[in-house]
């Protein structure tokens, strides 16, 4: 083939041709029915945004004070319903306090700790208790000086106080900044410092695999930690609230600490929601780059919640009768949009889960589908690999028959992951929303409609209302159908991010240097025929193997068909003679032997399923591979290893340091 080619016109030679269409009864009962009710609506969401959008903003949401312009774009910056006034907190609680939503299940929580073949501990907040709740910390906070626009931290495990802590921080107008519980008290002083928080919420611990995490002892640490000058990094934190989860002793500081059950005893739970200009800033969300600090990823009032509103509605189809299961920790953009802001803006029932998918057996999620009857799951196919290296036994011990839609997030699902999905835990009855979007979009972007759209198992098909992406190549120029590029937005939506938190340079020349006009994904993509988008993983891990682009999820995708494999990660490292040379780090399956042999089958499985070219130089078996905390694998890290250099750059995300111990020492 052609060396010159442009770069990123990213070689595709994995073809899937599954297709499932919707199940007639599904589309009937669904909020959009027919592909021709989806093309009319995304045509006019598309040809007329300000008409689209204004409908959307003036129908889903309350204000208390309408809107007078639907949006203002001068790339980069975008503001939405200009002009009006509105509290999502509002939006989320109070809205249904006088309807019959009122005394439904608003979360369903279930904690961790529990014996094997046992059911955890387990509460229900009703809409008008968690608003009652919410209040209530509202005036906590406002009691300890907290004022529009002031940053808290929240670095809480999964318990209902996380959603509370958020919806009051709302409620009086302060920006949040969730940490997920698993990161260590060096990121909770960065973030502090970097966005300059008043307060941060917390608890004695969190349960964690039966251990307990000791996140009050990490704040103390965090506010410890000296910068550069010997000054403190985190100076500007004034309360610590600790919230008494886990009973394990803490230290406290008297004039900083308080605990959240005696203050809440200290006020009334009369606590109007403030009125919020749209562009208000909601939350900060930390997102880690690829090199360096963290980016402060910032969302704003109306737009966010409109987005997550709708896009919960619609490709969840969610109904007044659903359990809706989003295993997202709330330390993600998951979290927010899927588990608190989505749900509640629907008025739906959004369960909770504290813990590990497999504490303390390998059925944990299944007993509580089970349990709650669970009837829409979202989870993410690093959850899924690993429930089917446990094997079929442990769902089929439960009675999934109350599931009737599953969705997926965070990486390309493999379609063998896809397949089985759909087979073990779908029940082949289940439509499958593989949901492609970003901590900076806010909400879904690209996904199948549940009743709408046939999916192909490994493509997240199609774009939602109003999104227009498209593939282009390194200048910008659309691809023609079936060849791969760079995943651009070519308009702006409601819950983009409105910047990176105090570093509006580094905001245009991520997302908006590389290709004028559009925002930017980082993430490579190809179209098939049907207009399906297929993303083959993120451009800085494409591969250019003697002039082939290679995007990793393909070549992924070919490993984890063979029954041996569990997981698959796909590097490239300087090869003279090719540029770059394939290396494929492997997990096994449960009882699978790692030898030379298996490592020729590889290859040659990989040359059989794409091509000569795809198959790999070196295949290395691995215990582990090194992943976010997310879930997401963290190639970058696996390149410096097959490279033989030292491992550089931002590791904080990084969930098990054992990992890169192992895969470094063992050559
Ligand atoms: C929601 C979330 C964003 C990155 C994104 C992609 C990858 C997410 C999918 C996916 C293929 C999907 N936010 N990604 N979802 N790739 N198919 N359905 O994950 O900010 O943490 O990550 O994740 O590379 O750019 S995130």
């Amino acid at each position: 083939m052609d060396k010159k080619k442009p770069v990123t016109n990213i070689t595709s030679m994995l073809t899937e041709t599954r297709v499932f269409p919707p199940a007639k009864e599904f589309s009937k009962q669904a909020h959009v029915k027919s592909m021709a009710e989806y093309k009319k609506l995304y045509n006019e969401s598309i040809k007329s945004p300000e008409k689209f959008w204004g409908k959307q903003g003036k129908n889903e949401l309350a204000w208390f004070k309408p809107f007078s312009k639907v949006m203002q774009w001068k790339a980069p910056n975008a503001k939405w319903f200009l002009g009006g006034k509105l509290n999502v907190s509002y939006n989320c609680l109070d809205k249904w306090l006088n309807t019959p939503t009122a005394n439904k299940a608003a979360l369903i929580w279930e904690g961790e700790p529990a014996a094997p073949g046992k059911v955890g501990e387990e509460r229900t907040l009703t809409y008008k208790q968690l608003h009652h709740e919410v209040c209530l910390f509202a005036n906590v906070l406002k009691r300890n000086g907290i004022k529009k626009g002031d940053r808290i931290i929240i670095y809480l495990p999964m318990v209902p106080e996380a959603a509370i802590a958020m919806l009051a921080c709302s409620r009086v107008g302060a920006i949040h900044s969730v940490v997920f519980g698993g990161f260590s008290a060096q990121s909770v002083a960065d973030r502090i410092q970097d966005c300059q928080a008043k307060m941060v919420i917390t608890s004695d611990g969190g349960f964690r695999r039966g251990a307990v995490v000791p996140l009050k002892k990490n704040v103390d640490d965090a506010l410890m930690i000296e910068d550069a000058n010997n000054g403190l990094l985190a100076k500007t934190i004034e309360r610590v609230v600790v919230l008494k989860r886990s009973g394990n002793e803490v230290q406290m500081h008297t004039g900083r600490d308080i605990w959240w059950h005696e203050e809440v005893s200290l006020v009334d739970a009369h606590c109007p929601a403030e009125k919020m200009d749209s562009e208000a800033p909601l939350f900060i969300l930390y997102t880690s780059g690829s090199t360096g600090k963290p980016k402060g990823i910032l969302h704003s009032t109306a737009g966010y919640l409109l987005g997550a509103k709708i896009t919960t509605k619609y490709v969840f189809d969610i109904k007044d009768t659903d359990v809706y299961w989003c295993t997202a920790d709330i330390g993600w953009v998951t979290g927010h949009s899927y588990v608190v802001y989505g749900p509640l803006a629907n008025g739906a029932t959004s369960l909770m889960y504290e813990g590990a998918p497999n504490w303390p057996e390998p059925d944990r999620f299944w007993r509580i589908v089970a349990k709650y009857g669970v009837t829409v799951l979202y989870t993410a196919p690093t959850a899924i690999r690993a429930f089917m290296k446990w094997g079929t036994e442990w769902p089929k011990k439960h009675d999934l028959s109350s599931l009737r839609l599953l969705g997926s997030v965070g990486e390309p699902i493999n379609p063998e992951a896809w397949m089985w999905y759909h087979e073990f835990i779908g029940g082949k009855r289940c439509p499958i929303v593989d949901t492609w979007w970003q901590t900076e979009t806010g909400n879904i972007m690209i996904t199948p409609l549940p009743g709408v759209t046939p999916t192909k198992p490994g493509s997240a098909t199609l774009p939602f209302f109003g999104i227009l992406p498209e593939v282009v190549d390194d200048n910008g120029k659309p691809v023609p159908k079936g060849s791969g590029g760079k995943l651009v937005i070519r308009k702006p939506w409601p819950s983009m991010l409105r910047g990176i938190w105090g570093d509006p340079k580094r905001f245009v020349e991520t997302y908006w240097s590389e290709v004028k006009g559009s925002y930017f994904t980082g993430d490579g993509v190809r179209q098939d025929k049907d207009g399906y988008f297929w993303i083959v993983g993120r451009i800085d891990d494409v591969l250019n193997v003697a002039g082939h682009r290679i995007g990793t999820a393909e070549v992924e995708s070919a490993l984890v068909s063979n029954p041996k494999v569990a997981e698959a990660a796909v590097v490239g490292r300087p090869d003279e003679l090719k540029g770059q040379a394939m290396v494929v780090f492997v997990t096994l399956k449960t009882g699978v032997k790692a030898s030379e042999q298996l490592k020729t089958e590889l290859r040659n499985h990989v040359g059989k399923e794409i091509g000569a070219v795809a198959k790999p130089d070196d295949v290395r078996f691995a215990e582990a591979l090194p992943k976010t905390r997310s879930g997401k694998i963290m190639r970058r890290l696996l390149k410096q290893i097959a490279s033989g250099v030292d491992i550089k750059g931002d590791t904080t995300t990084l969930e098990d340091f054992s990992v890169l111990a192992k895969l470094t020492s063992d050559e």
